[in-house]
């Protein structure tokens, strides 16, 4: 079976969580808005009100004749699907656990660049966002770095990785967070990379692996940019 993972075509977003999991497990899957014709596609099924179980927003994945949404929710499906996640309820909940943390933490990103509305310019909310960003720069980055850290170092397995002594989909959208924030806040991950020294070795470590390393080369792999979810404004980077 073919997964049809839609997101938007120009950003990596949340996407990207999905897209790492995917690429991990080598699942065959088509990024159908980077097909011809797929953004309209996916608006469609947006759009279409016959749907039982409708998604909200983008990403979602098609698998088979069930459809999926939620980053968090299609994670938690895929690690189950491709061994991403340990098979113990106990194991499985703690990695959602920390994916739904992760969440929380990207939602904050977001919202050092649109405090306000989404619908708005950055540059409509530009006073805010600077307000934002530097309460999210002292004291958030800190606290969720910090947390992910401690995880790394209670790991009962050791500290090579969030949950048990394998690779689960939770290490992959840690190392995106990283990679995201080094894009995004350069000086301030500088600082904080000082600090969190457990959870900058699992970002070089995920990087490192085979699939990962060969899909951050290849063309499927977009580069950061300024309408995505991590973005870089010095301003907001002390
Ligand atoms: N909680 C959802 C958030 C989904 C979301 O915010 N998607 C964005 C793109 S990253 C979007 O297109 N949102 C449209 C909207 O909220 O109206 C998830 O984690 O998947």
């Amino acid at each position: 079976m073919r997964y049809e993972l839609y997101y938007w075509a120009s950003i990596q977003g949340r996407g990207e969580f999905v897209r790492l999991a995917l690429e991990e497990a080598a699942a065959a899957y088509v990024d159908v808005a980077r097909t011809k014709g797929g953004e309209e596609c996916m608006q469609a099924l947006l759009a279409n009100e016959g749907l039982a179980c409708p998604p909200f927003a983008p990403p979602f994945l098609k698998a088979g004749n069930r459809l999926i949404g939620q980053t968090a929710n299609i994670l938690f499906f895929l690690g189950e699907r491709h061994d991403l996640a340990p098979k113990r309820d106990a194991g499985r909940l703690w990695t959602h656990q920390l994916q739904l943390t992760l969440a929380d933490f990207i939602d904050e990103v977001h919202d050092t660049h649109h405090p306000i509305a989404s619908s708005l310019y950055y540059e409509d909310q530009r006073r805010e966002a600077k307000r934002r960003a530097a309460d999210f720069v002292a004291s958030r980055v800190p606290k969720f770095f910090g947390y992910f850290e401690r995880v790394l170092a209670s790991n009962p397995s050791g500290p090579a990785h969030l949950v048990g002594a394998r690779v689960t989909y939770a290490d992959l959208s840690l190392f995106q967070v990283v990679a995201g924030m080094q894009y995004a806040f350069p000086n301030a991950m500088a600082r904080i990379a000082r600090q969190t020294p457990k959870v900058s070795a699992l970002h070089a470590r995920v990087a490192a692996r085979p699939r990962i390393a060969a899909y951050l080369a290849s063309t499927r792999r977009l580069p950061f940019n300024q309408q995505d979810l991590f973005r870089h404004y010095a301003e907001l980077d002390r």
